[in-house]
């Protein structure tokens, strides 16, 4: 979703050209440099894949911000040297083959643990390459980012990463909420999750800081 300040709250956004809000992946690296409105694709947009980042075998976990303040995630594995399609994440049966099953939650900032090594996928040990589709589904259906490892019973996600949950929602969201006729009739650019997070100053200090 794309909105620009000409179409909402003019004067209070002077000086943001254009904001996308979907979600951005913190840790690890993605398959390519993320483009929000790209987001609804596969992989973020990017087929074929990336440089191979180190990612733990055992304990690691995937980083984000959203400012969609009610979401549902879950992790999609492949073993797959090259995935290109979403076909490469299912298992024989064509369900999701699932790192981390579909949870529902909220808030600016959720981090998601990702024990690879004790899912038990045959062949799958140190040094083995995968890739982990990462999918949100919030307010404006489902968005999916692409993180292309190789795994490492030895490595550690360095330090200044800090795997934490940030669930609060700042009070304004709850309250002054937008019905979705008025979301329409701003023109279909907003959904009532946007306007609201940018009704709320500390949502709006966040999309500065951590979506631009
Ligand atoms: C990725 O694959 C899809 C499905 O085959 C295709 O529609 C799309 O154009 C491809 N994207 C790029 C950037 O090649
Ligand atoms: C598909 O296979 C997975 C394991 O590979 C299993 O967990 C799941 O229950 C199966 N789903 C159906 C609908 O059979
Ligand atoms: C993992 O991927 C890298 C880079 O694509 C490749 O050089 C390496 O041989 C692969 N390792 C395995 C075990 O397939
Ligand atoms: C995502 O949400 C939409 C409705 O908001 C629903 O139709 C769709 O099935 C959901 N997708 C998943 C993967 O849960
Ligand atoms: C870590 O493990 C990799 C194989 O996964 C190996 O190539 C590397 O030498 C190890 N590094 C250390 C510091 O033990
Ligand atoms: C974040 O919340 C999810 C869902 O409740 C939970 O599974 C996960 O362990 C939490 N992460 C941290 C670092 O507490
Ligand atoms: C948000 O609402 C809760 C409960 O109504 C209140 O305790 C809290 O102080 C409020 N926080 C802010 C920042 O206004
Ligand atoms: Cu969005």
């Amino acid at each position: 979703m794309r909105f620009s300040t000409t179409q909402f709250l003019t004067g209070f956004l002077t000086t943001i050209p254009v904001v996308d809000a979907h979600v951005k992946i913190v840790y690890p690296v993605l398959r390519g440099p993320n483009v929000f409105q790209n987001q609804v694709l596969f992989c973020g947009g990017y087929n074929e894949t990336g440089t191979r980042v180190p990612f733990p075998l055992n304990n690691g976990f995937v980083l984000f911000t959203t400012a969609h303040p009610h979401w549902t995630v879950g992790i999609q594995i492949s073993t797959d040297p090259d995935p290109n399609s979403f076909a490469a994440f299912h298992t024989a049966n064509g369900s999701d083959q699932l790192a981390v099953p579909y949870y529902q939650s909220q808030g600016t900032q959720g981090c998601v643990p990702v024990n690879i090594g004790a899912l038990g996928l045959p062949g799958v040990s140190d040094g083995s390459n995968v890739t982990l589709q990462f999918v949100q589904n919030a307010s404006d259906g489902d968005l999916y980012q692409c993180m292309d490892l190789t795994l490492s019973s030895n490595f550690t996600i360095p330090s200044n990463i800090q795997c934490v949950n940030i669930t609060t929602i700042p009070n304004s969201t709850s309250s002054s909420t937008p019905s979705p006729t008025s979301t329409i009739k701003s023109g279909g650019a907003l959904d009532s999750m946007q306007i609201s997070s940018l009704l709320g100053l500390s949502a709006f200090g966040f999309l500065f800081s951590n979506l631009l």
